[in-house]
């Protein structure tokens, strides 16, 4: 290897595309032979970090976790992708320290709420303007944007392609 593996941090609120572009970029990039993986809420939540709900003490430590575990991957070559909603600055601010300031390329998707409520995949908005869920991110719970994020992609507006192929540039 002649160059340090990155991590593509995702941030953004819940239904905003994280997972989707994940997953399609871990595709374009498997696809031209690089070895890459993603982390999100469904392979680490519930194993490595299942101790952990949603007050911002546990949102805090899921993110340095998934930081540490990142670093790791990248040490061992691989490309990772995360896709946490990562909703505190000092939190990612600690994970782009923990990564490496070269390798750390956070990626903001500023899809407008209304349109992930409107997505609402799982009910959760729903569930989270009717109380049955407390904590959740952009009802209840702050989701502070990036302020010099590598790139800026509004999903409402972008295609998943296009999105990608984004991305690919920032590498
Ligand atoms: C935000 C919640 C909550 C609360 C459950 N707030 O859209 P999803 O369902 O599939 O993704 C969300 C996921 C967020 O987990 P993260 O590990 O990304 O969060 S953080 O970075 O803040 O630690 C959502 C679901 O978990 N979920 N309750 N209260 N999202």
């Amino acid at each position: 290897l002649n160059q340090t593996a990155s991590t593509i941090w995702i941030t953004g609120l819940s239904a905003s595309g994280k997972s989707t572009i994940a997953y399609a970029l871990e595709r374009a990039l498997f696809d031209k032979g690089r070895l890459c993986y993603v982390l999100d809420g469904d392979n680490v939540r519930h194993g490595l970090n299942c101790n952990l709900g949603f007050s911002a003490e546990d949102r805090t430590e899921n993110i340095r976790r998934v930081a540490e575990v990142a670093k790791l991957m990248n040490d061992a070559g691989v490309i990772v992708i995360t896709a946490f909603i990562s909703p505190f600055a000092k939190d990612r601010e600690l994970a782009r320290d923990a990564i490496g300031t070269e390798t750390f390329k956070e990626i903001y998707l500023n899809t407008p709420i209304e349109t992930c409520e409107g997505r609402d995949p799982k009910g959760l908005y729903r569930k989270a303007r009717a109380g049955e869920i407390k904590d959740f991110t952009g009802v209840q719970s702050p989701y502070e944007a990036p302020e010099f994020p590598s790139l800026v992609i509004d999903t409402s507006r972008c295609h998943i392609d296009e999105a990608v192929q984004r991305i690919l540039l920032q590498l």
